[in-house]
């Protein structure tokens, strides 16, 4: 337990006490006045509001005011109209305009990027012949039944930063796309080069199919849905097609950017701004390196068919099962097929444009304690009534039922802000952005960022998080129960997921909070189960019709991740000691080390690691991680006072203090170590981590039992009890931020978060400790050194950091 004796201006004024009497009186008084004081300025105004009063029940307040269910409403109004990214600043103005009347201070923070907008488009196949075989619509059927999928003002099916291009060549299929697919088809002679290739959606971001495409060598790509990436929910199966059944409507087109986003070398945000952000002026950079340079279009399984029908026949079989879909008629052969060429035509104006987050703001008592829910708002098509707007309908009615508890008059105890950010389609663009913008403020005062992208597109919980949030995440889930059962969320979650909460990848704007700022992050979201409906992600079917028919007929989803969602910010923010826990950390990470060490190759395990290079990062601490950890890293970047927030860009840049975390080993030690001593030593730390995370978690319960009973104990305890609480809390908000590593990782300089990261190959499913499980996998021991020498270094600092006693 911190005691404030312990403290070095206590024991600093014992030495002080036995020199002379006279200095004695003076330091008393002084101390006392500074006590009376401390007294004031924690106990009455500023810190926790009035200790005496009794806690009111904030978790009641918030779900009252969710009885009334009015996500339908919004989810209504935000798809209504077409809100690509940077368009429509009707609903910008809207949501701003919503977050005031429910008393938020809201602002619209803009910035300038550049964006893709479609323009013309055409795809022709044709045979050497007969000439032209089939001309491609590229469009999505006019559903009657369906408004939002009808109309003058659909947006077209495209690909954000798709390059422009007219090209004809012969095309092959490519599987999904994959580097192994691409790795596959070299091995199998098949000559990518000045080909159009064909692949289809799944497994991969679809950024990084054009990218390894390009790679390749190939002019144009085509990315399709194949019914076989359906679950059995097909017409062969005996579904019937949307809107008249759970199958995939066969015109649908999922849309999408092709930024390539978690691959190497690169980051997410506006492309001709890596790593800092995109206000107007800012120099710019080449896009080049983070979007491609060949042209590519999405297109729909019916129209795909008789471009792979050709190719029956053609090139190699496909000799794998997986490499074969179950489109009928298609045999799924490479090709190509020398007869047949395609021309594909993509047309989009690229411009630096406008694009808008608007944000809401709840001042709590306590302005350095910040919680961020985020969602954002813009979407491929007219209606997104999953993506994104599921996720707007229940900020708008978090919005709702926080500014219904200020109007009662609750107090909140930590800030809460509401985002909703613009142009995450394209890349993260919004959240990316401002995060960069406010780094500095963020890495100091943000506790933990909620997002909320889809909401809700079936009925299965998924949950996403850094390990902090485990456990507040279960807890909640176990107060609600299921809808149409007897059982709870948290039982329905076991029942699904086996309650397992998924590492955080990329894919969503909580990748700057976690991967850039170190900020616990995680991701809710109600996603459809095997047996589902099949969700039209990125198509015009993802409508409010499809929401109200099959999803979520009575918005009971939306309703439960609403009420889900604000109840556990609300205990991130209302909580007297903060509800992060660091055992799960600890835990996690020796399961994700475990699993990244099975792949040492054996004739590591022997090799004397001192002799390499790599090694200094093992017992040197490095004076910039220290800077970059101790202050909130420079953006090279002056803020003007002009914008929202000023004062969360403005003011010091100290963050908090770190340790040094260099190894001190001795002679004997530092000449013959090998590769298998330094696994040991890094799970030596692992196990002291687990050791000091225990007693830190047993401690958060001690200081919340203690809180509970304030009532009853002395003015002094309840002083010390609260600087007690503040110092934990400190050390707990700074806890993911040890994991920071200021150079980032290899190649991805962006990506400074040594546990989380995308996959560099997948883009989208997260890799941890991926600095360590990269260099394993490209055989590099150096790399495989250096790299346990940082994650080492940071378990250490994580850990070091849960004692810290912070001077006042
Ligand atoms: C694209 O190229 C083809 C063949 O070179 C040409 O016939 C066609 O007019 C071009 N389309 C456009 C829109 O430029
Ligand atoms: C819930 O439990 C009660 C009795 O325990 C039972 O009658 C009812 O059918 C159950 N409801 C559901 C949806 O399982
Ligand atoms: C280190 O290894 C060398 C041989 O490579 C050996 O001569 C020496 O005794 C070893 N030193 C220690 C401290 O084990
Ligand atoms: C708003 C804006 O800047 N529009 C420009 C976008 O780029 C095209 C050229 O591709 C210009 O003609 C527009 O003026």
């Amino acid at each position: 337990m911190l005691r404030l004796e312990d403290s070095e201006k206590t024991s600093g004024l014992h030495k002080t006490a036995t020199t002379t009497k006279a200095i004695r009186y003076w330091k008393w008084g002084f101390i006392g006045a500074t006590a009376i004081f401390l007294w004031l300025q924690f106990s009455c105004s500023s810190y926790y509001g009035d200790v005496n009063s009794t806690e009111v029940d904030y978790a009641k307040l918030f779900l009252d005011a969710l009885d009334i269910n009015l996500a339908l409403v919004w989810s209504e109004y935000y798809t209504s109209e077409t809100h690509l990214a940077g368009t429509n600043y009707g609903f910008v103005e809207w949501t701003k305009n919503k977050f005031e009347e429910y008393g938020l201070k809201a602002e619209i923070d803009t910035y300038e990027m550049l964006m893709s907008y479609p323009e013309d488009h055409s795809l022709k196949l044709s045979n050497s012949k007969d000439g032209l075989v089939y001309e491609h619509s590229l469009k999505e059927d006019a559903l009657k039944k369906d408004p939002t999928s009808q109309g003058d003002d659909l947006i077209p099916t495209f690909l954000g930063y798709a390059a422009n291009g007219n090209v004809t060549a012969q095309y092959v299929y490519a599987n999904y796309g994959t580097r192994e697919d691409f790795a596959h088809l070299h091995k199998e002679g098949v000559d990518i080069k000045g080909k159009i290739v064909i692949v289809r959606y799944g497994k991969i971001f679809r950024g990084l199919k054009v990218k390894f495409a390009q790679d390749s060598g190939a002019i144009g790509v085509l990315i399709y849905t194949d019914p076989g990436d359906d679950f059995g929910i097909t017409p062969k199966n005996g579904y019937k097609q949307y809107p008249n059944g759970p199958a995939r409507q066969e015109s649908s087109v999922q849309r999408g950017s092709v930024q390539f986003l978690g691959g190497e070398n690169l980051a997410p945000g506006d492309p001709t701004t890596p790593g800092y952000p995109s206000k107007p002026g800012v120099p710019r950079k080449n896009p080049y390196t983070s979007i491609g340079q060949i042209p590519v279009l999405p297109i729909s399984y019916r129209e795909v068919k008789p471009i792979l029908e050709g190719l029956n026949g053609h090139g190699k079989k496909p000799n794998k099962n997986d490499w074969v879909g179950e489109l009928d008629g298609v045999k799924y052969f490479t090709g190509p097929n020398e007869d047949l060429t395609l021309n594909l035509y993509n047309k989009q104006t690229y411009n630096i444009t406008e694009l808008w987050n608007v944000y809401g703001e709840i001042k709590g008592e306590l302005d350095n304690e910040v919680i961020i829910i985020g969602n954002h708002r813009d979407a491929w098509i007219k209606g997104g009534a999953g993506d994104p707007n599921s996720g707007s309908a229940v900020l708008i009615e978090l919005a709702r039922a926080f500014g219904q508890m200020k109007a009662l008059g609750y107090k909140f105890k930590r800030t809460i802000i509401l985002q909703s950010f613009d142009g995450e389609e394209y890349g993260l663009l919004g959240s990316t952005e401002q995060g960069e913008y406010f780094a500095n403020k963020y890495k100091r005062k943000v506790i933990a960022y909620y997002n909320v992208d889809v909401a809700v597109a079936g009925k299965n919980l998924k949950l996403g998080a850094s390990p902090t949030l485990y456990k507040v995440l279960k807890d909640t889930a176990k107060l609600f129960q299921y809808p149409g059962s007897n059982y709870t969320l948290y039982d329905h979650f076991v029942d699904k997921s086996n309650g397992y909460i998924s590492n955080l990848g990329s894919g969503s704007d909580y990748t700057v909070y976690l991967d850039h700022l170190g900020i616990s992050s995680a991701d809710i979201g109600f996603v459809p189960g095997k047996d589902d409906p099949i969700y039209h992600y990125h198509s015009n079917y993802d409508s409010f019709y499809w929401m109200k028919t099959f999803a979520d007929p009575d918005f009971i989803f939306h309703n439960l991740a609403a009420k889900f969602l604000g109840l556990v910010a609300l205990k991130t923010s209302e909580e007297a000691v903060l509800p992060l826990t660091v055992t799960d950390y600890a835990t996690t990470l020796s399961g994700y080390f475990t699993k990244a060490i099975l792949n040492v190759p054996d004739s590591w395990l022997d090799r004397i690691v001192t002799k390499s290079k790599a090694w200094k990062s093992f017992v040197t601490h490095d004076e910039e991680d220290l800077k970059f950890l101790s202050e909130a890293a420079s953006n090279n970047y002056q803020p003007k006072n002009d914008y929202p927030f000023p004062e969360l860009v403005k003011g010091k840049t100290r963050m908090c203090p770190h340790s040094h975390s260099g190894y001190s080993l001795t002679n004997k030690d530092s000449v013959n170590l090998t590769f298998k001593d330094l696994i040991e030593k890094t799970k030596k730390e692992l196990k002291l981590m687990a050791d000091r995370t225990d007693i830190f978690d047993t401690k958060s319960k001690e200081l919340q039992a203690k809180w509970e009973n304030r009532q009853s104990i002395g003015w002094w305890e309840k002083v010390r009890l609260i600087y007690a609480i503040l110092f934990h809390n400190r050390n707990l908000k700074y806890f993911e931020r040890s994991f920071l590593f200021h150079k980032g990782l290899d190649s991805r300089p962006w990506y400074k978060h040594i546990v989380f990261a995308p996959g560099r190959y997948t883009g989208y499913a997260g890799q941890t400790l991926p600095g360590l499980v990269e260099a394993i996998e490209d055989e590099d021991f150096d790399k495989a050194v250096y790299w346990l020498g940082i994650i080492t270094k940071a378990f250490k600092r994580a850990s070091e950091g849960l004692d810290r006693r912070i001077t006042i």
